[in-house]
């Protein structure tokens, strides 16, 4: 019988946590916050409350649809694409609170308008991940992450962006699925919020996610197998009970939309990969490090699982450009590492040519 998360709405013994509620609480744990940081997450959650309104009705309003415009990284964008981005951004851009910010709609650093103060924090954030899915009505994400400037002078800059992800000082999604759930995390626990759209509050449901021990999927595009290294091969053969010792073999979940597909995976146990594959496009992966895998790889790691490229934690990659892409390893760390496990026996060519930055090389 799997846990129904109990609705402290309808039952008044339950303690009403609001997500502001939380993050508050969560403050008082960083004896030297001050509060900035904090209300830079409220707005995160009230930003996650105005694309919930639009994604849940897009079949209703004209916001559905591709615009003839493509981002960063060649995709047609999307009609909610660009209002998500754009919602985010006006959330951020003139509270003092940031210093720059870096969108996956946008090739560039976001500078914050010159007529507005600037502040401590680094704003990355994936606006609408998955948006080629809502047409067809599959659920899809928002991603986020935080890092705090540390280098001199008011504005942002590109090394305030490239940091490694074990710098992190909070990161989190939201997905706009048959509820609207925001989770989050800032280095202490990972914590879960459904939406009440009869209150329009995010209320604490899932209290300090952990990732169930025993993993139930795994998460693969299989129509790429022709360009899986023989590495990756191996592990899927592996996952499906086919190869190594006996194991039961895991069902095989794939919605196309990163943030759903991992937050199956992270309350249910498994695990998501993209990986590398030998075709000349897909050597790096698919799966944008600073937009996507820095943020979710905290989450994992903070819910008592991994991360990883296939060689390391990806948290431990120092990126070197605003666009750079990874192959992703995500989910139950034995099944992470059993994927590395794999990669290291199996696809040493592949190792040879593949080199991020990480913590140390340089
Ligand atoms: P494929 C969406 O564009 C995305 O970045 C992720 O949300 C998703 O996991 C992946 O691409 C799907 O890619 O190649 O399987 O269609």
């Amino acid at each position: 019988m799997t846990d129904i998360p109990l609705d402290p709405v309808e039952d008044s013994s339950l303690k009403l946590v609001t997500i502001e509620r939380h993050i508050q609480e969560q403050q008082r744990l960083h004896p030297n916050a001050t509060g900035k940081f904090t209300a830079m997450l409220q707005d995160m959650a009230l930003a996650a409350k105005l694309i919930a309104r639009q994604t849940t009705r897009a079949g209703l309003s004209n916001i559905l649809g591709p615009t003839d415009s493509r981002n960063v990284f060649g995709e047609v964008q999307q009609k909610l694409d660009i209002y998500a981005d754009q919602t985010i951004f006006k959330m951020n851009d003139h509270t003092g609170r940031v210093c720059a910010m870096v969108s996956e709609e946008h090739d560039k650093l976001i500078d914050i308008p010159p007529h507005y103060d600037t502040g401590n924090y680094v704003l990355i954030y994936d606006p609408l991940d998955g948006s080629s899915n809502i047409d067809v009505n599959v659920s899809v994400g928002t991603i986020f992450s935080i890092h705090r400037k540390f280098t001199r002078g008011e504005r942002g800059t590109i090394d305030d962006v490239l940091q490694e992800g074990k710098r992190l000082l909070a990161a989190g999604y939201v997905i706009y699925g048959s509820s609207t759930m925001m989770v989050y995390t800032t280095g202490r626990g990972v914590f879960g919020f459904t939406l009440d759209p009869g209150i329009g509050e995010f209320i604490l449901s899932h209290p300090n996610i952990q990732i169930p021990l025993k993993p139930l999927y795994y998460s693969v595009n299989q129509g790429h197998e022709k360009y899986f290294t023989p590495g990756t091969r191996h592990f899927i053969k592996w996952l499906q009970g086919m190869e190594g010792e006996g194991h039961a073999p895991l069902s095989h979940r794939y919605i196309g939309s990163l943030v759903s597909d991992f937050h199956r995976n992270l309350l249910k146990g498994g695990i998501f990969l993209y990986p590398a594959t030998t075709d000349e496009k897909g050597q790096y992966g698919k799966i944008r490090l600073l937009h996507e895998a820095q943020a979710l790889a905290f989450i994992a790691e903070q819910a008592g699982g991994h991360a990883s490229d296939g060689i390391g934690p990806i948290l431990d990659i120092k990126p070197h450009s605003l666009e750079q892409r990874t192959p992703l390893f995500i989910g139950n760390r034995e099944l992470v590492e059993k994927a590395e496990h794999y990669i290291r026996e199996h696809d040493k060519d592949w190792i040879s040519r593949y080199k991020p930055y990480r913590l140390g090389d340089i």
